[in-house]
């Protein structure tokens, strides 16, 4: 394809508008032609900020448009499927924001239609740390093979305040710790065999009902296992952090010690919001790699197995945060996948 990728965005809440603004202003090689949100004033208001850029309330018009090649999804996860299943129907490159659907049975729906219906890969699952270039340095540091066997991974997911929408403690494991999900499952390249989500003392500072931080151990189907502190009331900023521990030494990430400065005694850096700061170019890359990727015919990154497996994941740690226990990860037959190529996703 040698014109621009013509880009639709559904779903222009926090990261949709990120999305949009991304794609309109720094995308080599895409146009944002159109964006579609159920609360189309809002639609309209983020189409506003980006001339010659439409607003429509109906995804599914903007998912058919012919003016359209290529979607975006950053709508509430439990919209996902019928708007994946419309891209699939349409055979439009997609990328979905994580989770790939709330629940594992429509996530491998998902991972099935794409087989079925379209016989190859279309869909890429927005598991952006994939693409930040200190998580990119430690995967090729753990393939290299230069710190021998990967043992162990140690990580830290802190935010500021979780997001009004965070009404239990299911929200942190769905929606927060389902990154440390993707993140081990890649770097150990092995599927998660049990997870087992402990809950300690409950912050004070927790909005009720939330059972904040939570401790995740999930054990790799290789032996290796993984350590996860989520805390997303944390109230000091956000903070994501992996040490990879391994039989010849270790290496970490996250240290956020771009700038230290130094002055009244006192020496320190700078702790961002949020994601949108944090991820800004591990979402930059994500998003130009998926376009150049659409205009070559291709897709790359997390695929719909990836989506399906976190997706899966997570759902057994829901059922581990109500009793303490380790609950196994129950994954359908690797076959489903069979469109996909066995390099591709984790
Ligand atoms: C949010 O949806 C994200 O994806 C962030 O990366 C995560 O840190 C946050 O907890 C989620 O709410």
């Amino acid at each position: 394809m040698t014109a621009p990728l013509r880009v639709g965005v559904v779903g222009v809440g926090i990261m949709g508008a990120d999305h949009a603004e991304r794609l309109a202003s720094r995308i080599a090689g895409a146009d944002l032609v159109a964006v579609a949100d159920a609360d189309v004033d809002h639609a309209s208001e983020v189409a506003a900020r980006h001339p010659g850029v439409r607003a429509t309330a109906d995804a599914f018009d903007l998912i058919a448009a012919d003016d359209v090649d290529a979607v975006l999804i950053a709508s509430p996860g439990f919209a996902h499927e019928e708007q994946v299943l419309a891209c699939l129907a349409h055979g439009k490159y997609t990328l979905c924001e994580k989770p790939l659907t709330t629940d594992s049975a429509s996530a491998l729906r998902l991972v099935e239609a794409e087989r079925d219906k379209v016989g190859r890969p279309l869909v890429q699952v927005g598991f952006m740390r994939r693409f930040d270039p200190e998580y990119v340095e430690l995967k090729h540091l753990i393939d290299s093979g230069r710190l021998g066997r990967l043992l162990v991974l140690h990580n830290i997911h802190r935010n500021k305040t979780s997001p009004p929408w965070f009404r239990d403690s299911s929200s942190i494991v769905n929606d927060s710790l389902v990154h440390e999900v993707d993140v081990c499952r890649w770097l150990f390249a092995e599927e998660i065999e049990t997870i087992t989500v402990l809950t300690p003392a409950t912050s004070g500072r927790a909005p009720v009902g939330l059972r904040d931080p939570q401790v995740a151990i999930f054990q790799l189907a290789g032996g290796g296992m993984a350590t996860t502190e989520v805390f997303v009331n944390s109230h000091v900023g956000y903070e994501v952090r992996c040490e990879a521990v391994a039989e010849l030494g270790s290496a970490t990430i996250g240290l956020g010690q771009n700038l230290l400065v130094r002055r009244d005694n006192g020496y320190g850096g700078h702790i961002p919001d949020d994601y949108r700061v944090r991820f800004a170019r591990a979402y930059d890359i994500e998003v130009q790699d998926w376009v150049r990727a659409c205009r070559r015919g291709t897709v790359v990154g997390p695929t719909t197995w990836d989506g399906y497996a976190a997706t899966a994941v997570a759902e057994a740690g829901v059922a581990s945060l109500a009793t303490g226990r380790p609950v196994r990860v129950e994954l359908a037959d690797r076959a489903a996948a069979r469109h996909l190529c066995p390099e591709q996703g984790a």
